[in-house]
């Protein structure tokens, strides 16, 4: 095991700050967490950013088509009535450019930006028992030596690009969605391969396809998708958001996955055929993520699920009208929404189009990147640009790229060998004072992002608040406290049917070599949020506090 003093120690760089706080990152969660705790608990604090600017995830993610799932009056910070009024969005669903917009206006409402390093990588923290503090080194060898730490890194902010052989050789342009070219990619005139069909995937081929000479999509799982619906919002909507923010904030507070709608409690296997076809249709015309929200035993029966997922299909095959193109599409092999369930606009349509065309990877696999193009165990397709829509080494991914050491040295990813391990989500054994916000363990990615990273950074603030006030220096969960959570977390996961789908990066699954454990906490956002609440009622019950 590395010597960890020896190692900072030896660090003759660019200096050293002091500070009673670090978040790491600076969009939706470390936003939100530098006020909390500037503000609110008058630390000083600072945020180390890796982009040039605000924005997390919605910074790096600017691929065409990029737009939230979430409808926009859900989709924001709930904690100021007033800049919930002062704020106005023009569309059901923010759009990237929207919420980049968005984000750097609450920054600067707050004056966040002042307090925030830009383009500035962490790239090691360590924990020092002797004087119970964090050190942290950047990428440029700067080193930040302070009490708490958390990190605020998102949980879809590694890029996964497959390990094709080959890759170097391409002659055309490539890119991962997830890493986009601030100036935009132009397609006109181009071949264009794309290789996912996740959300991402689904939102990118049809803006693609619009301008590039041909897209090919390559698909390995076929997916479920759901018509978005987007549509400009009305101005008494926006009145009617202006005169509701605190209503706003109680139906995104009161809701399993932190959406303003609710779970319908009618069951899809009580329910007559024609009458449920019936809801499928209009839930189908309204759009969105509501789908999922039909019938209460949809992520609990599989034969409830079956309804909707062949309801899906169905669809489909009615809008596709190459028959062979509409099955491969419809071929779905996992249950609905046991994978994230994307939404489009227009994705299924797109393979109408004579300039686009899909290839089946799961029936002859890609097997190298050649100089001219994309080659699967049959056909080489000659392309002007590849585009990665692979997806992310998810949640643990962002953390694990740190060299994470607490307490005798022990190493993160070796803490994590057999998949993420906390308590509450919020900490590790063996890791005082590292509050995590959004990671495995807490319902993060099943919940709609915002609500949930409110949730964590006012718990950890007022954590912080406590120990302050009682003149506690250390916190650190108990060994025992995380062994319980892991179980529970695993519990619940197996009454749904979301391990169901084999693929998933909830699994890690997306990742070769990656442990198979499901990672978010999948009893709702509500549930989440009392367990949350009671172990403060109890003292900070399964937390040491010294
Ligand atoms: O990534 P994904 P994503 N060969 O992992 C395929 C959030 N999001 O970027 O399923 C061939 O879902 C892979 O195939 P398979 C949202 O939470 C939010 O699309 O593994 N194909 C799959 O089709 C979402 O879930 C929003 O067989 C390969 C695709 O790449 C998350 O981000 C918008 C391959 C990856 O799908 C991630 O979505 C977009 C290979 N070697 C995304 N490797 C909003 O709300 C991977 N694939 C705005």
């Amino acid at each position: 095991m590395a010597d960890v003093t020896t190692d900072f120690a030896t660090d003759k760089s660019s200096g050293t700050t002091e500070l009673d706080a670090l978040v790491i990152g600076a969009g939706f969660a470390g936003l939100y967490q530098l006020l909390c705790l500037r503000d609110r608990l008058g630390l000083k604090v600072k945020s180390l950013e890796a982009g040039s600017g605000v924005g997390g995830t919605w910074y790096w993610n600017r691929y065409p088509g990029a737009r939230c799932d979430s409808e926009s009056h859900a989709y924001w910070y709930t904690f100021s009535p007033e800049m919930m009024r002062e704020w106005e969005w023009s569309e059901r669903y923010p759009g990237q450019a929207e919420i980049m917009r968005y984000l750097n206006f609450a920054a600067d409402r707050f004056d966040l930006k002042k307090d925030i390093q830009f383009d500035t990588r962490v790239t090691a923290a360590h924990y020092d028992q002797a004087t119970n503090r964090w050190h942290v080194r950047t990428e440029a060898g700067e080193t930040f030596v302070v009490k708490f730490l958390i990190t605020a890194v998102g949980c879809l902010s590694t890029a996964n690009v497959p390990n094709f052989p080959g890759l170097d050789s391409f002659k055309g342009d490539w890119y991962h969605t997830g890493e986009w070219p601030h100036e935009g990619v132009d397609f006109t005139g181009k071949r264009v391969g794309m290789i996912g069909t996740g959300s991402t995937g689904i939102q990118a081929a049809p803006v693609i396809a619009e301008t590039a000479a041909h897209l090919t999509v390559f698909q390995r799982t076929a997916n479920y998708s759901v018509p978005a619906r987007n549509v400009p919002l009305t101005p008494e909507f926006q009145q009617y958001i202006k005169d509701n923010p605190t209503e706003i904030r109680e139906a995104t507070h009161s809701t399993l996955n932190g959406q303003p709608f609710r779970i319908e409690e009618r069951m899809a296997l009580e329910t007559p055929p024609e009458e449920r076809e019936a809801i499928y249709e209009k839930a189908w015309e309204r759009g969105g993520l509501q789908f999922r929200a039909s019938f209460k035993d949809m992520m609990a029966s599989k034969a409830a699920n079956d309804t909707a997922a062949e309801f899906i299909k169905g669809k489909i095959r009615e809008i596709v009208k190459d028959p062979k193109t509409a099955a491969l599409l419809s071929d779905i092999d996992h249950p609905y929404a046991a994978k994230r369930p994307p939404i489009d606009s227009g994705y299924f349509e797109t393979f109408n189009r004579p300039n686009v065309s899909l290839v089946d990877v799961k029936a002859a696999p890609i097997e190298r990147i050649s100089p001219a193009g994309v080659c699967t165990k049959d056909a080489e397709y000659p392309l002007d640009i590849i585009v990665f829509a692979t997806g992310f080494d998810a949640m643990t991914g962002p953390m694990l790229r740190m060299d994470i050491r607490g307490r005798d040295g022990v190493a993160l990813k070796d803490a994590w060998e057999a998949g993420p391990r906390n308590y509450l989500g919020l900490q590790v054994a063996g890791f005082p004072n590292l509050f995590t916000i959004t990671g495995p363990g807490s319902p993060s990615v099943l919940c709609n992002m915002p609500v949930a990273i409110e949730q964590h950074a006012e718990w950890i603030a007022d954590c912080i608040a406590y120990m302050r006030k009682q003149g506690l220096e250390r916190i650190e969960a108990r060994p025992e406290a995380m062994d319980q959570w892991v179980a529970e977390v695993n519990e619940i996961a197996s009454k749904t049917l979301l391990p169901m789908a084999k693929h998933s990066w909830y699994l890690g699954a997306n990742i070769p070599g990656k442990p198979k454990v499901f990672m978010p906490y999948a009893g709702g956002m509500v549930r989440y949020r009392e367990i949350c609440t009671e172990v403060v009622e109890r003292g900070y019950e399964g937390f040491s506090l010294t």
